[in-house]
């Protein structure tokens, strides 16, 4: 918190002065005072502007300071609120200095922090300098030593980025671990565990025939829900090997799971750092969707071992160069796991859901921002996701494998250091030969382009008349046209098979006209196939066509998406109508016949059956409907259900039949596209509320042997405020009250579940005296799950919802600033709602704009209301 937060902007950058090529740090741990020692080997840069070395570093207390075993005047140094200045120094030099630090008042959880009687670190993007005084930035690339020393009777498990080079017990009961890290690595990746923790080990050979250890750390009982996290690791070692040639590094590659975190996970050089929610899994305790982030968030810190670790980031306005690579690499993984059709599916429902309205809102930004206040509230969708897209998109136009070996030679060219995203554009010209000139505007433009597709066809001729247009978005008012990839392919009308083999074609200026010969009649275009390019795509077709493709298109993406196009008109019309203050009504014959046919036939791969079924989410419909009435969305999508729950009641029961839970859990793709289909149509089936429906539910809860079904049950209760609902609620609670993860579902669907009294019952649910109320986890469970879950609670007319959300952000922004900006971001979009929700969500921030905030909740309430 400061009184003028400074504003960084990607065109200040200068190369750091001063390198530290080598730190040895002695840790003397204690939960309230760590001491900790620091030696520096500093050099001066031959191109420096200054002989002053500046440190940065806040909330430590510094103990002393000697340059080259010597103890300094006052007046060669002074200590800021934000750093330390050391003036005059030598061109090369040992620094040293002691600072003491008091973990357990950190409830930020950035530096070294106490999680339930763990000690940890969390230092990207700028933890490190909470630690020690340091020159906290990426460029800045170093060794480190490590020492550690604690009591081995309350921390007997200490862990530190690196190779174990000695242990050694001590006879006042304490015990010293040193770990030396053979890379060189920014302090963004360094990491240290101290705390009681059980051990499971295991190991990997590599294709090179080297013994990789494996260690992943735990509260103890927790150890079997550890495996799945450990096969889904040597699963992804064996991944990028065989797709990238790219091999383990380490000796050791050590994982600890803690209970409080900011976010997923942690890729730490060689000792990654999860949230034990993206760690334990067991059949009976997460869902198939549980085992499937598990596996992804392994993968892809596993993955940052390369794309992160050992070429890193220049500056934190090229975040995307790391993020946005590994999360396409997670991404070609979790293709390769089982439905890549599915696992498209579920990518692109996240940059609708989720980017396209960050790129509507007040916090729109590039893939590679020019300016931030605080580094933390830039860990967005944008840059994480649709980053992924734009690499999606070079890889498409240069071809999978080409696009693999050009990401080796990137890796290579710039092994060891820092660069940026225009580095990477240039290894994959040089290494592709591409021209991505115009291909840059992706990364330097906010805004979702639109682009508009018209058609025309006469004589055997197709013409697609192609319009682009990107909007303006805060800070950025005209945007040169981009490049855009198209996949298309043609279906003859009438039949059933496919046309035309799919091509790839680029969209470069704003307008384009392209013609097709040789057709017998008109056809089907289906265009951006497996979304080929982050646009929205306005291509009217009517009914009859989007049915058409739903049966036939042999992408699945596609397939899904003309359906869920389908269902959107319909629930367009719903909600025009609800808004007038009208009813909504029944849907569409084709509409209903197209379920059916689903329905009569599911697609042999069950997860898209799945996921054609599913209404859109109601931030798809609120997107389509904006200004949004997010009461209006919330009947119109319950409706629609209710609607083709009683038209297809029958259609429902087969399914739920021909799918119903018979074999023992396992999770493969196979049996998850099972489970998820008897899900959905259990969902349906419930809708109505019907008692016979509802006991149906109650049922498959009891007769559950895992919490995919179990929660598939209990969600479908959830809806209906019944007996079933409470008994199920209750059974729930008693079985897992020892599983806090588990709990926080049951606090999500709480929080979820339409009431009169949400507000009262919500604020009961944070007031729980057995609940940590600081810990994110729980937190956002219970939020989110209002939030997201509960419109009809969190979206009342008298603005209480938002109330209740405002005085949540104003309690957490003292303890912990991270979480409580993420949370403010609710309110954020404020604008994109119609009235009385946009002055309701409007007023808690003006209220949250009167009191002093953390830098990271003023950027976010500050840029929110100047939209
Ligand atoms: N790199 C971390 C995220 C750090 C977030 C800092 N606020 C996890 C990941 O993306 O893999
Ligand atoms: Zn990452």
């Amino acid at each position: 918190m400061s009184d003028h937060p400074e504003r960084k902007y990607r065109t200040d950058y200068r190369a750091p002065d001063h390198q530290i090529e080598h730190a040895d740090l002695a840790f003397e741990i204690d939960s309230a005072d760590t001491r900790v020692t620091a030696r520096y080997q500093v050099s001066q840069a031959d191109e420096a502007r200054r002989d002053d070395l500046w440190l940065d570093g806040h909330q430590m207390t510094l103990e002393s300071i000697a340059i080259d075993g010597e103890a300094v005047s006052d007046a060669r140094y002074a200590v800021h609120d934000e750093g330390l200045w050391v003036f005059d120094l030598p061109r090369r030099c040992e620094l040293e200095l002691v600072v003491r630090i008091d973990p357990s008042a950190n409830t930020a959880l950035e530096g070294l922090y106490q999680s339930g009687s763990v000690l940890c670190t969390q230092c990207e993007a700028t933890g490190f300098s909470r630690i020690v005084y340091f020159p906290d930035r990426p460029d800045v690339m170093t060794r480190f030593t490590t020492r550690v020393t604690a009591d081995a009777a309350v921390y007997p498990v200490l862990l530190a980025g690196g190779d174990r080079a000695s242990h050694q017990r001590h006879e006042d009961g304490r015990h010293t671990a040193v770990f030396i890290d053979p890379w060189p690595k920014p302090c963004y990746l360094f990491a240290l565990v101290a705390g009681d923790l059980a051990e499971i080990t295991d190991s990997y050979r590599t294709n090179t025939g080297h013994d990789v250890e494996l260690a992943f750390y735990t509260e103890h009982g927790a150890e079997d829900q550890c495996n799945h996290a450990i096969a889904s690791l040597k699963q992804a070692m064996a991944w990028d090997e065989a797709t990238y040639g790219l091999t383990c590094d380490l000796n050791r590659y050590s994982v600890v799971a803690v209970d409080s975190f900011n976010m997923g996970a942690m890729e730490n050089k060689g000792l990654n750092v999860f949230n034990t929610a993206c760690v334990l899994a067991r059949a009976d305790t997460a869902t198939d969707a549980d085992f499937a982030r598990v596996r992804d968030v392994v993968a892809h810190e596993y993955f940052h071992n390369y794309t992160g670790n050992r070429v890193t980031c220049r500056d934190w306005f090229q975040l995307s160069l790391k993020e946005g690579l590994t999360v396409f690499r997670e991404h070609q993984f979790a293709a390769d796991q089982g439905s890549p059709g599915v696992a498209r599916i579920q990518q692109v429902r996240t940059i609708r859901d989720l980017q396209f309205p960050e790129d509507d809102g007040p916090h729109a930004h590039p893939v590679r921002p020019e300016s931030y206040v605080e580094m933390n509230n830039f860990y967005t969708v944008t840059v994480y996701e649709k980053g992924a897209e734009l690499i999606r998109m070079m890889a498409s136009i240069a071809g999978r494998e080409a696009f693999n070996q050009a990401v080796r030679f990137y890796l290579d060219k710039h092994d060891g250091r820092a660069v940026t995203i225009e580095d990477f554009v240039v290894a994959i010209e040089e290494a592709t030969g591409l021209d991505l000139a115009q291909f840059r505007a992706w990364y330097a433009y906010a805004g979702t382009p639109t682009v508009s597709v018209r058609p025309s066809y006469d004589n055997g001729q197709l013409t697609l008349e192609l319009e682009q247009s990107v909007p303006a978005t805060p800070d950025q008012a005209n945007k040169p046209p981009f490049d855009i990839p198209i996949e298309l392919a043609f279906f003859a009308t009438d039949a059933d098979s496919e046309a035309s083999s799919s091509t790839l074609r680029r969209l470069t200026h704003a307008h384009e006209t392209w013609r097709f010969e040789g057709f017998d009649a008109e056809p089907t275009v289906s265009l951006l196939r497996g979304m080929s390019a982050p646009v929205r795509l306005d291509h009217p077709r009517d009914d009859a066509t989007l049915a058409h493709l739903a049966r036939v298109d042999t992408d699945p993406v596609s397939r899904w998406d003309a359906l869920q196009t389908l269902f959107l008109n319909q629930l367009s019309v719903d909600v025009d109508a609800l808004k007038a203050g009208g009813s909504a009504g029944e849907p569409s014959a084709v509409l209903v016949e197209t379920v059916a046919a689903i329905l009569e036939a599911p697609p042999a791969d069950h997860a898209l059956a799945a996921e054609m079924l599913t209404l859109p989410s109601t931030a798809r419909i609120g997107d389509a409907t904006a200004p949004i009435d997010p009461i209006a969305v919330a009947k119109a999508r319950r409706n629609l259900k209710q609607q083709l729950s009683q038209q297809l009641r029958a259609n429902f029961e087969t399914i739920l039949a021909d799918f119903a839970p018979a074999e023992a859990y396992a999770f493969n793709a196979e049996a998850a596209g099972r489970r998820h289909l008897f899900a959905t149509a259990l969902d349906y089936y419930t809708a109505t509320s019907d008692g016979d429906a509802l006991e149906r539910a109650l049922a498959v809860f009891y007769a559950a042997d895992n919490q995919t079904d179990r929660m598939a049950a209990l969600s479908a209760l959830n809806d209906h405020s019944s007996p079933q609902r409470q008994r199920a609620l209750a059974d729930f609670a008693a079985r897992f009250a020892d599983y806090p993860l588990v709990m926080d579902k049951y606090r999500a669907l709480q929080a979820g579940a339409r009431r009169d009294d949400s507000i009262q019952h919500v604020r009961a649910l944070l007031a729980d005296p057995a609940l940590d109320n600081t810990n994110p986890n729980r937190i956002r469970s219970i939020l989110s799950g209002f939030a997201r879950g509960n419109p009809e609670g969190f979206h009342c007319a008298d603005g209480s919802g938002y109330q209740l959300l405002g005085d949540e952000i104003e309690r957490l922004d003292t303890i912990n600033p991270q979480l409580a900006a993420a949370l403010a971001g609710l309110l954020a979009p404020w604008r994109r709602y119609a009235e009385p929700y946009a002055g309701g969500m409007r007023a808690q921030l003006e209220r949250l704009a009167e009191i002093r905030l953390s830098d990271n909740s003023a950027e976010i309430v500050q840029t929110a209301l100047a939209s």
